[in-house]
């Protein structure tokens, strides 16, 4: 008998491992942790600065007025370190010192190998009920609100590189639910690289800088990349949307996201269906021109990060809505023809539109970047019931990696503990010590079964809402290492894509394909992907040739015909333009009225209007308003349209060239230019001379020339299709 069983007559013998009496049989009513013996203390739960734990958690981090060290003495002096007098050697027993400095020396952790440059925003997912027949999760009933943390990234590029590089977008959301986190890893494009998640190294080290020289940073424009995809022509089709306008987004708020992979849901009667998730943005999709994505990355590197926490400060707040395709759980999961087990195929929405499930809203930019966007730490196998994963061979390599790469990256097994990490669900999972261990857990049996701890914790079944891996029949066969053959069409849906562009995104595909193997060392790789190419389409293989300067490739023999998929194309239609920004230039011969009630009616319609005068300061003599940017500071790209209301003449300062006049400041010039060539609005308030001075007319799509009113609904119903696409003229 154990002595806690005794009689309490007589005290027992100190030492009793179990805080209750132990029961003979293995305890099986479910209930909460053992309360701890009554000798029992433990540290106060606090935040690890000192603050109550029912503070607003953004006044969690530092508290009091006073510097101290990190254990809490307060301290007169950090900026002379402690000396044998003031010309003499540094003492080594200055723990102050050596404190600040050692923290500082570990203050970086190892950056993501891929998907290193991002950023993350708070908020909050409402679920429309629409999928109650097909799953199990309760974050998608209706009206039921989920705290979500998403962070888009861009792949290839270390943390400090430029944001509107050309590269694929990651989009990772996770939804904080009442059943535990749900992780939606995904990318803003709907197919990937390659079939088999171990091939993942491969197409990793091949778009990574080269190993000797470490260039280029955060692109595919060069030899190692283009010899990998066009060797391993399962890429093809991620490649093509690589090289089309999807990947320079205009900003995160613009961009689509996919999960990707097939999901398997499950309905409460154990019904299965085959789905792809899909994140539509309520502000349409739209990208840069090339041509702007690169001058961003020397004017404004962050320009996305920018765009995303500006909009959610000025209360143009984005949103997703998101959804999915859903398919009958066949035993060969196809639809159509369409292996939805292989990552490389998408299902056209023709065929299996699109359904709305929820809404996500971005409220909250981060109190603290590291603490938040740098620690968050995603994962594919962050699952909630009602959704599982199926055998795609990408998604499985997935399910190991993710947390295999956090105990590097975040310092050990205990990640999930940090507060961006942490579910909103309780947690009891037996997993106890290692490095960075926050809690305090009580008892002493951390196993199963036990009897010390009251039988805690009890294993849950469906009443009590326990997590389902979905009992899918698998066939049984020799182990191998081989796909299906139904993996082995590489070419047929890039073919799809290129099909459904419209002739101006299918200029920029060929554009960005003729840049990117030109900036190839090697001629044969270029001469391979132009092989490549002609699988996918003569006319596309004939005019990246011609780019080159290269013969063009004999058109495949066995290029089938494909249904286009017009939903893949961004042009044709009219979104919201939240958030948009207008660049109004202006100087102390503006009509200042005039520019008021422009900037008025600017923003009364969702846009961020900025002030760009010649210098900084107060825009006139004798009005408080100060100019946000300065044609030094800033440069066309920063804005979706621009309205000129001064002529404004040279600047001490301006640089010489070309386009400088005696009457108009060169910059002005440029920045005219550049906003007539990517398609942008461009109002002129102030009359034909001004127009005239920068040889625009309102005969030209998207150009305005009236008074403030005019110019404001000109911008204003120009922006609602992202640029004056009439003025591009295809070449096809
Ligand atoms: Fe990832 N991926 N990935 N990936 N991935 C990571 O996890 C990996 C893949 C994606 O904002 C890493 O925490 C393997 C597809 C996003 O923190 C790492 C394979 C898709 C993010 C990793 C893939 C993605 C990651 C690096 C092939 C789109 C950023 C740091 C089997 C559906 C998440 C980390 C964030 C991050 C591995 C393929 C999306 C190394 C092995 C397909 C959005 O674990």
């Amino acid at each position: 008998m154990s002595p806690s069983s005794k009689d309490q007559a007589t005290p027992p013998p100190p030492g009793a491992p179990a805080a209750a009496p132990v029961s003979l049989e293995e305890p099986t009513t479910p209930h909460e942790p053992l309360p701890p013996k009554p000798e029992q203390q433990s540290p106060a739960t606090v935040s690890p600065t000192g603050a109550d734990l029912d503070a607003d958690p953004t006044q969690m981090g530092q508290q009091g007025a006073f510097l101290t060290t990190s254990t809490g003495a307060r301290l007169r002096d950090t900026d002379h370190s402690l000396r044998a007098g003031p010309r003499g050697p540094t003492l080594l027993q200055d723990h102050h010192l050596r404190e600040k400095i050692t923290h500082f020396d570990h203050e970086r952790i190892p950056e993501r190998v891929v998907h290193a440059r991002g950023a993350g925003a708070h908020g909050t997912f409402v679920g429309y009920g629409a999928a109650s027949d097909l799953t199990l999760a309760a974050f998608l009933e209706k009206d039921v609100e989920t705290p979500v943390f998403v962070r888009f990234s861009t792949v290839a590029g270390s943390r400090g590189s430029a944001d509107t590089v050309r590269d694929t977008r990651g989009f990772a959301a996770k939804f904080y639910t009442e059943q535990g986190n749900f992780d939606l890893v995904g990318n803003n494009i709907p197919v990937f690289f390659i079939q088999d998640g171990i091939k993942f190294p491969d197409i990793v080290h091949a778009v990574k800088p080269h190993p000797d020289r470490e260039i280029p940073q955060a692109q595919s424009a060069h030899d190692t990349f283009w010899d990998f995809v066009s060797l391993h022509t399962e890429a093809q089709h991620h490649t093509i949307w690589a090289m089309s306008d999807r990947a320079i987004p205009r900003s995160y708020r613009h961009m689509e996201g996919f999960g990707v992979h097939t999901f398997r849901l499950v309905n409460v009667a154990g019904d299965t269906t085959l789905v792809k998730f899909h994140w539509k943005p309520r502000l349409g999709v739209h990208s840069l021109t090339w041509e702007e994505a690169q001058l961003l990355g020397g004017t404004d590197p962050d320009f996305h990060r920018r765009d995303l926490y500006d909009a959610i400060e000025s209360g143009a707040h984005p949103q997703w809505e998101l959804g999915i395709q859903a398919f009958e759980d066949t035993p060969d999961q196809t639809f159509e023809g369409i292996d939805l087990l292989d990552p490389t195929k998408l299902v056209p929405e023709e065929l299996a539109p699109v359904q709305p499930l929820g809404l996500l809203t971005l409220t909250g930019t981060p109190t603290n970047f590291f603490a938040e966007s740098e620690q968050v730490a995603f994962h594919v196998g962050n699952l909630v019931p009602g959704i599982d994963v199926t055998d795609d061979p990408l998604l499985q390599v997935r399910l190991f990696s993710y947390v295999d790469t956090q105990l590097t990256r975040l310092g050990g097994p205990n990640f999930n503990q940090l507060p961006i990490n942490r579910p909103h669900a309780p947690v009891n999972d037996m997993l106890r010590d290692g490095m960075h261990q926050t809690a305090v857990h009580g008892g002493v049996a951390p196993y199963r079964p036990n009897s010390l701890d009251g039988g805690c914790p009890f294993v849950a079944g469906d009443a009590e809402g326990a997590f389902l891996d979905v009992p899918q029949a698998v066939a049984a066969g020799a182990r191998v290492r081989e796909l299906s053959a139904s993996f082995d069409d590489h070419f047929s849906q890039a073919r799809l894509f290129w099909l459904s562009m419209t002739p101006v995104e299918q200029d920029h595909i060929v554009q960005s394909y003729t840049f990117e193997l030109g900036k190839c060392f090697d001629e044969t790789i270029r001469q391979r992907q132009l092989l490549a190419l002609a699988q996918i389409d003569g006319e596309l293989a004939a005019e990246v040739a011609a780019g080159l300067g290269m013969p063009s490739p004999d058109p495949a023999a066995d290029v089938d015909d494909v249904a286009p998929s017009p939903a893949l194309s961004q042009l044709g239609g009219t979104w919201p333009i939240d958030g948009r920004t207008v660049g109004i230039v202006a100087d102390a011969t503006s009509d200042a009225d005039a520019v008021t009630s422009l900037r008025a009616e600017l923003r009364a319609a969702g846009l961020t209007p900025l002030l760009v005068a010649p210098m900084g300061g107060p825009v006139w003599p004798d009005r408080d308003v100060p100019a946000d940017r300065t044609l030094l500071t800033t440069r066309s790209v920063e804005f979706d349209a621009v309205v000129i209301t001064a002529l404004v003449p040279p600047v001490p300062g301006a640089p010489a060239g070309p386009g400088a006049t005696a009457a108009v400041d060169p910059r002005l010039s440029l920045l005219v230019d550049e906003a007539f060539r990517h398609g942008k609005g461009i109002g002129v308030v102030g009359g034909a001379e001004t127009a005239a001075a920068l040889s625009l007319s309102d005969d030209a799509a998207g150009v305005v020339i009236g008074d403030a009113s005019a110019v404001a609904t000109g911008v204003v119903e120009g922006l609602a299709q992202h640029r004056a696409w009439d003025r591009f003229t295809p070449t096809r």
